[in-house]
């Protein structure tokens, strides 16, 4: 049987929308816009739809990840600084129930202890964290391999 399409939502986080402008030693010198653009050519690679959304607002990133019910079959999110506040995103994750890939430019674990901690892991499917830009594509493969090989 042919497969369905797969749509993915990417959803990127507070102040991730100054990429490229600064501090190009931790966050790499791409900005959002291009970042976008390698996720899209990788998607076409992988035959999935991909949409694209940034806020620097908790409660926008929520509505956005409740919108995705019935739209999108996974998630790939970088929730910024969000990661290590908010129990409101892991909230809605966990509630819509569907796939998400947690993906961060730097290595968080390499950094101050605070950015060690995430509210949104233990209800995503994975994590990947300290590769620039290609954590997202990698989190995109990840997640539609998941999506591809789930049994459940
Ligand atoms: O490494 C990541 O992707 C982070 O999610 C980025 C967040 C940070 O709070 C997380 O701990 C790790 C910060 C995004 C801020 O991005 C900026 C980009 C350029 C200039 C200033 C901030």
């Amino acid at each position: 049987m042919a497969q369905a399409n797969l749509s993915v939502l990417v959803l990127h986080g507070p102040n991730l929308n100054l990429l490229g402008q600064r501090e190009p030693g931790i966050y790499g010198s791409l900005n959002l816009a291009e970042i976008n653009r390698l996720l899209e050519q990788e998607a076409a690679k992988l035959a999935v739809n991909i949409d694209f959304s940034q806020s620097n607002h908790e409660g926008v990133l929520v509505d956005k990840i409740h919108s995705a019910w019935g739209q999108h079959q996974g998630i790939l999110i970088n929730p910024g600084a969000y990661t290590h506040t908010s129990v409101a995103i892991r909230d809605a994750v966990a509630g819509v129930n569907i796939p998400t890939v947690e993906v961060h430019l730097s290595n968080v674990y390499r950094r101050e202890e605070f950015r060690h901690h995430s509210y949104i892991a233990p209800v995503a499917v994975g994590q990947i964290s300290g590769f620039g830009a290609q954590s997202y594509l990698l989190g995109l493969q990840a997640l539609v391999y998941h999506l591809r090989n789930q049994t459940n």
